[in-house]
């Protein structure tokens, strides 16, 4: 029988080891200065003449990672995954946009099933089954929470719903959708669909504006789930020390505001800071550090313009007073999806680095974050040709991403 193991091993290029009279912490200082400060990873031209509003805010000095790693192929069989994290027993369970979840065994690349008992997706468009996150205590109460579109009479929003997975792992059980984006809308596009959990059992969950002129404004209007990242239990009520939780006006369940479509949340590991990215307009898709009430500017200022070409806001501004400036933006975009931060010490030099799995960029783009700002980036997988959607880090120090042609990537140290 042909074995469905591994298709592809790719070797990854190995940086000079160095003089070889030197002591070995010697080499190693010269192979980390050797990989750093080379010139920026982007070299297209950008979309606009637009001024990063300070130093390394875009195009920082590329890095290249000079510890021997390897990517693996594991399956090629998945359909359009969305979404993917790690089960305790080390394998690996997987959002697909129709509607299913699967477990994948990263030893053999064996699939599961489909998992049945999800509510019905409306995956027109950028909807359908999104992100998911495990409980922190799945051991013991084997709890899933995902984000989708929910599909009703007059349209669709971004939900969020949770269920038990059944002791056979072919089903969920007492579903319970805990959360409802408001307000409904008619659009196929920008859901957002990250969620994850803090420290106290909290969920953060990523809300996209459904980008239409109409909905788009809204990620500035507090009466709207849209544009915004929301902290809510796990009941899918509003926290308790939100942000606007006593403010008239304003919906209680919100914690930061003025996003587009964010696709990306993450807990950095030495500060337990929230960070986040989303997909601006053309030429301006960005990395922010969330805090509690802020506002994150969109639609009134971004380095991107329209797809068409046109310019966006009225003034054309990219700064203001009372708007929080994106830690990092990319122009040409990146189409920023999944990120995880990397808190292994498999390969030294990847700790508390940011890797983002990007999509239309079709690389995983790698930041070494230093003080809250971007100092060096790295493109890895950037020969695939693949539309990365999703990457998470497992326990004992491997990458596993996902892409949109329905593989899974293995990226560990060789
Ligand atoms: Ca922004």
């Amino acid at each position: 029988m042909k074995s469905i193991l591994p298709a592809t091993i790719i070797a990854l290029t190995l940086l000079s080891c160095g003089n070889n009279s030197k002591s070995s912490a010697q080499k190693t200082t010269d192979q980390e200065k050797e990989s750093q400060n080379l010139p920026p990873v982007e070299t297209e031209k950008a979309n606009t003449d637009f001024q990063p509003a300070f130093e390394g805010q875009t195009r920082i000095s590329g890095v290249k990672t000079s510890t021997a790693y390897e990517t693996k192929i594991i399956t090629k069989s998945l359909d359009e995954p969305w979404g993917i994290t790690e089960l305790p027993d080390a394998r690996l369970l997987i959002t697909e946009n129709e509607g299913y979840m699967r477990i994948v065994n990263p030893e053999n690349g064996k699939i599961s099933e489909k998992i049945q008992g999800i509510p019905e997706v409306d995956n027109r468009g950028q909807g359908g089954l999104l992100g998911l996150t495990l409980s922190p205590d799945f051991e013991e109460d084997h709890m899933i929470y995902w984000v989708f579109s929910e599909k009703v009479e007059d349209g669709n929003h971004t939900a969020v719903a949770k269920g038990k997975l059944s002791e056979d792992e072919k089903k969920l059980e007492n579903v319970k959708i805990i959360y409802r984006a408001s307000p409904t809308y008619d659009g196929k596009l920008h859901y957002g669909g990250r969620v994850i959990f803090d420290k106290k059992g909290n969920l953060f969950v990523s809300i996209g504006e459904r980008s239409d002129k109409v909905t788009r404004v809204k990620a500035q209007d507090l009466n709207t789930s849209f544009g915004k990242i929301i902290h809510i239990t796990t009941e899918g009520k509003p926290v308790d020390g939100n942000p606007f939780i006593n403010k008239d006006e304003a919906r209680p369940e919100i914690y930061s505001y003025g996003h587009r479509n964010p696709q990306g949340l993450a807990f950095h590991p030495e500060t337990g800071e929230l960070w986040s990215n989303e997909f601006g307009p053309r030429g301006g898709d960005e990395l922010n550090l969330i805090e509690a009430g802020n506002n994150y500017g969109w639609p009134v200022i971004t380095y991107g313009i329209e797809y068409r070409g046109d310019k966006i806001g009225d003034p054309v501004i990219q700064q203001k007073e009372g708007m929080e400036q994106p830690v990092y933006y990319w122009d040409p975009v990146l189409s920023p999806s999944g990120m995880t931060f990397y808190v292994s010490d498999q390969i030294p030099e990847w700790k508390n680095n940011l890797f983002i799995a990007g999509l239309s960029s079709q690389h995983i783009a790698r930041l070494v974050i230093e003080n809250n700002k971007v100092i060096g980036e790295e493109r890895l997988l950037e020969d695939e040709d693949e539309r990365f959607r999703d990457i998470t880090q497992s326990k004992n120090g491997a990458l596993f991403t996902i892409t949109d042609s329905g593989k899974l990537y293995k990226i560990s140290k060789k």
